[in-house]
């Protein structure tokens, strides 16, 4: 894939660079880097995955093994959470298609970047996608459901301790909406809880954002 200045595009360079403006706390080189990689044309799920996971991660195990703090790493999730933004006008250059999916993470889970980029992919297909961000209390997300009736509802995990919280909230979703899809997805489920997950009737599991792209496509004509 060629950036706009026919120069090819230099990947690992460029999250080199990017992982290093994290770290070093530098939000303009995050922002350089974000754009350079935005503007290579590559699709956005390749941006999210392959620049801002990798990135996060990476991020997540120097913080575990005490090569950086706490401040850093918050720091790195702020910049992260600002260049997200740089996306959006490619979110909506697809015609409305006029299907909605609420988007969450469930009660006591405080990770919510995954949750949003589930959310802008649905955008980025036409889709409404309501974003409601981190721990999101489930009788609050029963109420916004019932507002909405929005066509499927994604729910992400990142930490196992919160299992049964998500499987609580899918159960109260499923008993009250018997039709809406559910969708799940996150890192927590690396550890394990997809079979619990889709015991219950209309919950998958997807283990990518291409599985995701893959579910929409296939959902775009049915209601
Ligand atoms: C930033 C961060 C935080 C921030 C989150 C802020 C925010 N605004 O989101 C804060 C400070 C709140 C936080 C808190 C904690 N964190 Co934290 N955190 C991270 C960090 C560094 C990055 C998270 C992130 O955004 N990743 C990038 C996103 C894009 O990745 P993702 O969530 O996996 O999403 C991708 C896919 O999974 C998928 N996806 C996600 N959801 C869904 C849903 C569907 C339907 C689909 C299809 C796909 C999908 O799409 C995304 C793109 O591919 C990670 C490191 C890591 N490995 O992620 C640690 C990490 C997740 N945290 C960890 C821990 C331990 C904690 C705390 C327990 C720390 C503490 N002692 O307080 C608390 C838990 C709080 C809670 N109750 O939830 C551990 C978890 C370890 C484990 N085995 O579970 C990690 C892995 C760090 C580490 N290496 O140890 N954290």
């Amino acid at each position: 894939m060629n950036s706009p200045t026919n120069q090819p595009f230099a990947g690992e360079e460029v999250y080199r660079r990017y992982l290093d403006g994290l770290l070093t706390n530098d939000r303009q080189q995050c922002r350089v880097s974000f754009q350079q990689w935005l503007e290579s044309q590559a699709e956005l799920r390749n941006l999210y995955e392959d620049l801002v996971q990798r990135s996060l991660y990476e991020v997540g195990d120097l913080w575990e093994r005490g090569k950086i703090s706490v401040a850093t790493e918050h720091l790195a999730t702020a910049i992260t959470e600002s260049l997200l933004n740089l996306t959006y006008p490619r979110l909506f250059a697809q015609p409305r298609l006029g299907k909605t999916a609420v988007v969450t993470s469930t009660a006591n889970e405080y990770h919510q970047l995954g949750a949003k980029m589930v959310a802008d992919l649905f955008e980025l297909h036409g889709w409404r996608g309501y974003f409601l961000g981190a721990n999101t209390p489930q009788g609050d997300l029963l109420g916004l459901i019932r507002e909405k009736r929005p066509d499927v509802v994604a729910l992400s995990l990142t930490v196992y301790f919160n299992l049964e919280s998500l499987l609580q909230t899918a159960a109260a979703i499923r008993a009250e909406f018997p039709a809406v899809p559910i969708l799940v997805g996150g890192q927590a489920f690396r550890w394990g809880g997809r079979e619990r997950v889709e015991s219950l009737p209309g919950v998958r599991c997807l283990a990518s954002l291409g599985e995701l792209e893959s579910w929409i496509k296939s959902h775009e004509h049915s209601r």
